[in-house]
């Protein structure tokens, strides 16, 4: 979690000092949901995620300098600096990518849980989505084949209140997005996202059902953004206060909390974070070493024929 939250710290300070263009869709605030269901899985367990996705390729095991490589367009990035922050895939850490469509990632694990099943294998699929997710007929397009076919994914929705400037209530007639599963017989269950601890319960249980050969199971993390939906943001639709409320519901202090209370003194605690912040630092100086792409290998890969 500290790891996610100085990656996009250090990801900021490259943007406000001009290193990087355009701008990130940062995850501060949402760690906990991020770190606790990637750690139940395994390396060869398939993850999508959605455009704020740094905190769930680093739980899946991406490497930090290389991530940061792609936010800076170079060569060396995952994705040979053509896919920005919005994009980042890795296949060999069962990434099959961030995605800037809302959406877009869900019938894609849907796909990935299909094909393990063919294939025999015990692997899990997860997607990770926003709230904004449940306006998307893909959702329930998804929904509906992983229940009829009883295929192993476990459908994570990251409920942060906000899609871009609109508030939940305001777009979702359901009262809760767990209750989206019921029509489809899907067990679903609303978990504080913030407690790390609740995270991985509710997680377990999910993946343990997929992985079983039980079928899916849908997931709806009650959850916040601390910072805007990107860096910029004016945030003119929330106000001091509620983001204030949320910050002590922080879940990088909710862990030191109970990290205290089993006994780790602030001296520990820091020099996590620290080695953290040195970590991303490192990966920035590396990444800002790396040769950029060339625009003439903007169509490489792309389709066959065109590099
Ligand atoms: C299909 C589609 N429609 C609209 C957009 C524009 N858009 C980008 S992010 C976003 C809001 C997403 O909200 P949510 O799913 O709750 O995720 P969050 O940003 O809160 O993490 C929208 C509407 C898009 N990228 N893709
Ligand atoms: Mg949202």
């Amino acid at each position: 979690m500290t790891r996610i939250r100085e990656f996009e710290l250090c990801g900021a300070r490259q943007l406000a000092t001009g290193k990087l263009s355009g701008t990130l869709h940062l995850s501060s605030g949402q760690e906990a949901v991020a770190a606790g269901v990637c750690h139940l899985l395994a390396g060869t367990d398939h993850v999508t995620s959605t455009h704020r996705g740094h905190g769930h390729c680093l739980a899946k095991g991406a490497a930090p300098d290389r991530m940061m490589a792609e936010l800076f367009g170079a060569g060396n990035g995952y994705c040979k600096g053509r896919s920005g922050s919005m994009h980042i895939a890795d296949p060999a850490t069962g990434l099959l990518g961030a995605n800037g469509i809302v959406g877009g990632g869900i019938p894609m694990a849907v796909g990935a849980a299909l094909s393990a099943q063919v294939r025999g294998t015990t692997q899990v699929s997860v997607t990770f989505f926003g709230e904004g997710a449940t306006g998307e007929g893909s959702l329930h397009e998804s929904l509906n084949l992983a229940a009829l076919w009883r295929l192993p994914v476990v459908f994570v929705c990251e409920n942060n209140g906000y899609a871009e400037l609109s508030p939940v209530a305001d777009v979702l007639a359901a009262d809760s997005v767990a209750k989206l599963a019921a029509p489809f017989g899907i067990p679903a269950r609303t978990v504080d996202g913030n407690d790390v601890v609740e995270v991985v319960g509710a997680a377990r249980e999910a993946v343990e059902r997929a992985r079983a050969g039980h079928g899916p199971s849908l997931l709806e993390y009650v959850t916040y953004r601390h910072d805007g939906h990107y860096v910029g943001d004016a945030q003119s639709y929330r106000t001091k206060e509620e983001r204030a409320a949320w910050a002590e519901r922080d879940p990088l202090l909710r862990a030191a909390e109970r990290l205290r209370a089993l006994g780790f003194d602030d001296e520990t605690l820091d020099a996590v974070r620290a080695d953290a912040t040195a970590e991303m630092n490192a990966a920035a100086e590396w990444a800002a070493a790396q040769v950029p792409a060339p625009a003439s290998s903007l169509t490489t890969d792309v389709y066959g024929g065109l590099s």
